[in-house]
């Protein structure tokens, strides 16, 4: 793939919206792991701007069905104007969260850009989760469990306007793959938006390979694909270091093969890596298998193909 493109990692060091401490070290742990070192390994061009800053996490309880809004807002706020920023400048921005509410700044820059330029829009976001949550049904509070909802115009309006104009995306820009834990009102609220989700239970039975390239098909020359990574989309088996595991997730070769099949589009021209959770890895083991599958989402594969 010839990527001529500088890469702008920007570190977003806060666990802001999520149930557990400890994704505001996902950063760091990137970084120890070599994540631009691997890059430049593959003839990358990339450049560290380093970490955004922002609210210390006040921990406290949910109020009116948020946790930490004022804050989730304000991280939002630095991460969609750092985005943006390194998106006019040409070059593809890798946001190192943090954990997923992060994916409301970043997507909102994105489709803010895709609109600047006439690009056409798609995400796909590997999770283990559909992130469609609202402050009536979320489980938890988390808003972390809320940046598609808030993308597609459902939720608090400091989110869902976040850019000025609300929706920041339509539903048929996604696709959530690798899915496998869904809230009960929340499974509602897909089906309402009409949310194109490819779960696990249908991996299982079509196998990643096809799901991959129906997840793609559409993409042309035209498209800016941007991929929002929730390193929960892997099984737990192998990935123990984030704050959320749900079984059954993509083993490594499938991952790897996601990875590979996106890196093939040429398309890439954003990525969101989140919710690494070091407090839970062991020896940065989730930090390194990420580092290795941003790798492959950048061209890098086991045989000559390159
Ligand atoms: N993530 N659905 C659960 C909730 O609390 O809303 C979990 C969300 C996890 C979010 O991993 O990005
Ligand atoms: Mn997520
Ligand atoms: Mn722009
Ligand atoms: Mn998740």
């Amino acid at each position: 793939m010839s990527l001529s493109r500088t890469l702008a990692l920007i570190g977003a060091p806060t666990d802001i919206g999520a149930g557990h401490r400890g994704a505001s070290m996902g950063p760091e742990a990137l970084r120890v792991a070599g994540l631009a070192e691997a890059l430049r390994e593959r003839g990358l061009e990339v450049l560290d701007v380093g970490n955004l800053v922002g609210p210390v996490n006040p921990w406290l309880p949910p109020t009116d069905g948020y946790r930490h809004l004022d804050e989730v807002v304000a991280w939002n706020r630095a991460v969609m104007d750092a985005v943006h920023a390194q998106l006019g400048l040409g070059r593809l921005p890798v946001l190192l969260g943090g954990d997923h509410c992060l994916g409301v700044g970043s997507i909102t820059a994105v489709a803010r850009h895709c609109r600047d330029t006439g690009k056409k829009l798609r995400i796909l976001w590997l999770d283990a989760h559909a992130d469609f949550n609202t402050s009536s049904v979320t489980p938890s509070g988390n808003v972390h469990g809320m940046p598609v909802a808030c993308l597609c115009g459902l939720g608090p309006r400091a989110l869902t306007h976040l850019g000025g104009q609300a929706p920041a995306i339509d539903p048929s820009e996604i696709r959530q793959v690798g899915i496998r834990s869904v809230d009960q009102g929340e499974k509602r609220l897909v089906k309402e938006y009409g949310l194109d989700i490819y779960d696990m239970r249908y991996i299982d039975e079509i196998g990643m390979k096809r799901a991959m390239e129906e997840a793609l098909e559409g993409v042309d020359e035209h498209t800016h694909l941007h991929v929002s990574f929730d390193v929960d989309f892997l099984d737990p088996a192998i990935a123990p270091g984030v704050g959320t595991t749900v079984p059954g997730g993509p083993n490594y070769r499938e991952a790897q093969l996601v990875m590979e099949m996106i890196a093939d589009t040429g398309r890439l021209g954003s990525l969101d890596i989140v919710e690494l959770n070091p407090a839970f890895d062991e020896h940065n083991r989730t930090g390194k298998l990420a580092v290795d599958l941003v790798e492959s989402l950048f061209g890098k594969s086991t045989l000559m193909r390159d």
